[in-house]
Formats: structure tokens, C-alpha cells, sequence
């Protein structure tokens, strides 16, 4: 059964947000290889630094995947026709999902978002631009089960999750993941989602290792919010940036390096770090296709189209429930 997380309607029993980030946190520092959840890179300057990231010329993904939407256009709109129940999670602005409003033209639309002043106002815009939409906006955590609107119609769901954020989950947690969104589908439910495809080094690293540096600053910043959360004394001059391919997993990796040996402490706790050592702070998996339809399947979807751009840098996969 499905648990609601909608914020507006937290349970009392809920823990504070700063509590369970204390705890999280602290653990994760503790630890043999140290590790921050990306989760905490995504403070407001977090987003607006990841903002500037989608927009730098090493970082494909952004523009290949609206390519890919702006290009299959009609033969993605013919695929999926039938959907009169658009579901985007992690919907944020909204601004990837116009171009599937457009061609699809769905009764009812519901961003999925855990910023909700931000998604409400965006979700507000959709509902001005087009008219006759049922537009609504849900508060969730898409981590964790989310609870849609009892009313909206349960056939003919398409769910739409785009940006390859599926990529920074562990195998094991996306799967879980997909598993969670094949039980928000019924009759003729499917999901259109983008993943990010392997490819040669010298153009995967450098998105992840801009020449301006600016994700260098997103990384550093987590630093900041950590200090905020668990009243930690990390100095961001400590600590340099590191990405690379990890060819046995597949994955970028994202770490903050010491540049020096030096000891980091919050209230009641504190980590020793040897000059060099790491800690780990982001994964962002490049699934070979065959292994994502895979997994689609071991979720119980069974894998429909899939459009690519012409380099196959990135997909937009159709699956039905
Ligand atoms: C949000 N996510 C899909 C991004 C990625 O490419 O894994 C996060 C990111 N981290 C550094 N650059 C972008």
C-alpha cells in the first residue's frame, strides 16, 4: 500500500527534516570511503548552480534530450497516444514537459515535485497555457512512495521522468524506484523516461569536469549546506574537485578531494582526513540499453520504443506497465 509523503500532509509521527539529516549525514562521514547523499547538493544554491550546468557546452544531456523530444516529436506523439493522464516526477519548472502537453494533449496533468512553492507556481503557468487542462501539483519526495490524487483516473497513465535522474540511484534503488512507478500505473499505463547512454571518455568526463568550473562549485557547495545542516566546519578551500569514469560500474563519480591531512568536526562528532582521500558525494550511471530494458522488465514493465539522438548519446525510453 502506497504511503502518502504529500509535505502538506506530513504525519505528526514524521521526524524533523534536520534530525534525520543529522543522522544521515553523520554516517555517511563516518565511513571507511566518507560519503554526502547527493540529495544535499541540491540546496537553492545547489539548484541554481545545477541551472547553470544544463546550460554549459561539455554537459550534453540537457540539450540532447530536448533534441531527442523536439526531433521524434510526431512519432513519439503516435506511440503514445491514449494517455489522457500525464504524471511528470521530479517535474521542477515544468519546462520539459510542454512539448508533451502540446502534442499530446492530455486531459489532466500532475507535476511531482519536493519543491513545492516552486513546482505550484509552475504548475499554475501550465494551467494558463493551456486551457482545459486539469493541472495539479503534488509535494512528494519521489524517493519514496508517493500518493497521487484519489480522483485522478488510474487508466491511462503515461508517466514521465526525464534528465536521466534515474542515473544517480544505485542499481538496487533505481530498480526499486521503477518498481514504485509501476504501481502508480493501471490499464494502458506506460512510462517515458531518459537515460543517459555510455560513450567514449573524452566527452563524458569533461561534462562532469567543466572548464569554467562551475560544477566544480556545485560539488564544493555541498560542503556549505553541510556546515548549515549539522553545524560542521568544513572550509571549501580544503577540499578540490574530483570526477572520473568508473569503468566497472559504469558511472561517473563525483568526489571532494583534501588537499591537505586535516580533521573536520560538527557538535558531537568529528572525521580525520589523510591529504588525498576522498569523499564521495555523486553517482550518475551510464546504462548500456539492453541492460536498462532489462531492468524495465525485472519492474514489470515491458519495454516499448526507444528514441534516440544521432550520436546515441542519450535515450528516451517507452516502456508499458
Ligand atoms: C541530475 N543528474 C541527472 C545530473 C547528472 O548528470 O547525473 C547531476 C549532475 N551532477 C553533476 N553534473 C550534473
Amino acid at each position: 500500500m502506497l504511503r502518502s509523503i504529500d509535505t502538506a500532509a506530513a504525519p505528526a509521527r514524521t521526524l524533523p527534516t534536520s534530525y534525520a539529516a543529522h543522522a544521515d549525514l553523520r554516517h555517511g562521514l563516518l565511513q571507511p570511503q566518507a560519503r554526502i547523499s547527493p540529495k544535499y547538493l541540491y540546496d537553492a544554491r545547489g539548484c541554481e548552480l545545477f541551472e547553470q550546468i544544463t546550460r554549459l557546452p561539455e554537459y550534453y544531456p540537457t540539450r540532447t534530450e530536448a533534441a531527442i523530444l523536439a526531433d521524434a516529436g510526431p512519432a513519439m506523439a503516435q506511440a503514445l497516444r491514449g494517455h489522457e493522464v500525464l504524471i511528470e516526477l521530479g517535474a521542477g519548472n515544468c519546462e520539459k514537459v510542454r512539448v508533451l502537453l502540446r502534442r499530446l494533449r492530455p486531459r489532466h496533468f500532475v507535476g511531482v515535485d519536493i519543491a513545492g512553492d516552486f513546482l505550484r507556481q509552475a504548475v499554475h503557468r501550465l494551467a494558463e497555457e493551456f486551457p482545459g487542462l486539469d493541472a495539479r501539483a503534488v509535494q512528494a519526495d519521489i524517493t519514496q512512495p508517493v500518493r497521487l490524487p484519489p480522483d485522478l483516473p488510474l487508466a491511462g497513465r503515461l508517466l514521465f521522468y526525464p534528465g536521466s535522474s534515474i542515473g544517480n540511484f544505485d542499481p538496487a534503488d533505481a530498480l526499486a524506484m521503477l518498481e514504485r512507478m509501476h504501481g502508480l500505473l493501471g490499464p494502458r499505463g506506460g512510462l517515458l523516461i531518459g537515460i543517459d547512454l555510455p560513450k567514449p571518455l573524452h566527452w563524458l568526463e569533461p561534462a562532469y569536469d567543466d572548464a569554467e568550473g562551475v560544477t566544480a562549485r556545485f560539488n564544493l557547495n555541498v560542503l556549505r549546506h553541510v556546515n548549515r545542516l549539522i553545524g560542521s566546519d568544513f572550509d571549501e578551500d580544503d577540499w578540490a574537485h574530483l570526477a572520473f569514469f568508473n569503468k566497472d560500474h559504469s558511472r561517473i563519480e563525483m568526489h571532494l578531494r583534501a588537499r591537505r591531512a586535516l580533521t573536520v568536526t560538527w557538535p558531537g562528532g568529528a572525521r580525520r582526513f589523510v591529504a588525498g582521500q576522498t569523499i564521495h558525494t555523486e553517482n550518475s550511471y551510464k546504462y548500456a540499453l539492453p541492460r536498462f530494458q532489462h531492468m524495465l522488465t525485472e519492474a514489470g514493465f515491458t519495454p516499448g520504443e526507444v528514441w534516440t539522438d544521432p550520436q546515441h548519446w542519450f535515450a528516451m525510453v517507452h516502456a508499458h506497465a
